[in-house]
């Protein structure tokens, strides 16, 4: 099934022609448990309108480490159309509905947001293929959750927690990309001090719940947190 939620081309109107490009990309949509019943675009997923019907799509969130255990963040290009200038992790996306990034299962499913997130790595942040092979993503687990941007648009997603760890080169695209910034734990705690700076709310749901526990945790050991079965509701 297909979901043809009538949209107005006005929807778009006045935003970066790249980023409306990009608004024809085909999500995976999903029901409440993460198995996908459709498919619809980007822009589609993305209207506040459609979440408040319930409208629900699968997407990833990486958080990439270098050996010094330090998280590289990223702060979104004023071009995005969802949550622009806002402060988050390395890098979030949606696994397309296209064969190698779909799946039911699963096992699939996370092969394909590993797929996903190797390809946006490259495209938002010129991270190449060979600095982020499949391999060395760990999976941890999935939150559900729901976020407004400014009224029209706004974030309903499953989202696969992907941490990898890796010392990589990056050119950010600054279509994508505004500015980056590798932290420790306590750099990013002081960054959340600063009233000057947004983030995302996805990122302020991971860091209130898992994501500093996950970081303890980066040398001992993540396997006790690995690929959990069970969905966060946030
Ligand atoms: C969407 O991220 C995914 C999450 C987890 C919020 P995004 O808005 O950065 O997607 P894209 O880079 O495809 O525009
Ligand atoms: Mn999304």
């Amino acid at each position: 099934t297909s979901h043809r939620v009538p949209t107005n081309d006005n929807d778009l109107q006045g935003y970066d022609e790249e980023q409306i490009r990009l608004m024809e990309e085909v999500c995976i949509v999903l029901d409440k448990n993460d198995v996908p019943i459709g498919s619809a675009s980007k822009k589609v997923c993305h209207l506040m309108k459609n979440i408040d019907d319930g409208l629900l799509h699968r997407a990833f969130s990486v958080f990439l480490f270098d050996s010094n255990n330090r998280l590289l963040l990223q702060q979104r290009a004023s071009e995005k159309i969802t949550f622009p200038d806002m402060w988050t992790n390395t890098c979030c996306s949606h696994p397309l509905g296209v064969p190698g990034e779909t799946g039911d299962e699963l096992v699939t499913a996370v092969q394909g947001a590993k797929r996903a997130a190797q390809r946006k790595l490259d495209q938002e942040l010129g991270i190449k293929a060979n600095q982020v092979p499949l391999e060395k993503f760990q999976f941890l687990t999935r939150i559900h959750y729901k976020a407004p941007s400014d009224g029209k648009w706004g974030e309903h997603e499953i989202d696969y927690i992907l941490f990898i760890r890796a010392d990589v080169d990056h050119t950010p695209n600054p279509n994508e990309v505004k500015d980056t910034r590798y932290v420790s734990e306590n750099e990013l705690k002081t960054m959340f001090e600063d009233n000057t700076l947004k983030f995302t709310p996805w990122f302020k749901l991971i860091c209130q719940s898992m994501l500093f526990e996950w970081w303890e945790h980066l040398d001992k050991g993540l396997e006790k947190y690995m690929g959990e079965t069970s969905i966060r509701r946030m």
